[in-house]
């Protein structure tokens, strides 16, 4: 029934752990500070939550977690980049708002599964 499906905007597309750091806010550069966060995908936003051990894929749901901060994903921009870091594995993700982010996992496939699901967002997004 479609009444029963829940609104585009609550969607869950995907929820994992990453490190993360913040490299810039409001296009001003920022010290890199390098921590592991429990990412969430939904809707038109990705959410970090400070405290990984906490949050598991399934005990996840909007509403009931406090986040650390989110991400609106409409008109950001993700690339690859390696050469930020000396960690392997890592993209960049800018916002509108000029606010940088570094997501980096020790595993290829799951970078790689996380880069193209926010690319897919971010693309969805621009034709919406
Ligand atoms: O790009 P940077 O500035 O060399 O990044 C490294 C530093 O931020 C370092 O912190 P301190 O400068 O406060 O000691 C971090 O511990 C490193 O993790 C940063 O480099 P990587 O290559 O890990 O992104």
């Amino acid at each position: 029934h479609p009444l029963l499906l829940p609104p585009l905007s609550h969607e869950l597309e995907k929820a994992g752990l990453l490190n993360k750091t913040k490299i810039a806010e409001g296009g001003r550069k920022l010290r890199k500070n390098w921590n592991p966060s429990w990412v969430v995908l939904v809707g038109n936003s990705l959410v970090f939550f400070k405290d990984p051990k906490s949050q598991t894929p399934s005990s996840w749901k909007p509403g009931n977690s406090c986040p650390e901060s989110s991400v609106d994903l409409r008109g950001a921009q993700l690339q690859w980049a390696n050469n930020l870091s000396s960690k392997k594995n890592v993209f960049k993700l800018r916002t509108v708002t000029g606010n940088e982010f570094l997501l980096q996992s020790e595993t290829d496939s799951l970078i790689r599964e996380w880069f193209n699901t926010i690319q897919s967002v971010i693309d969805r997004l621009v034709s919406l």
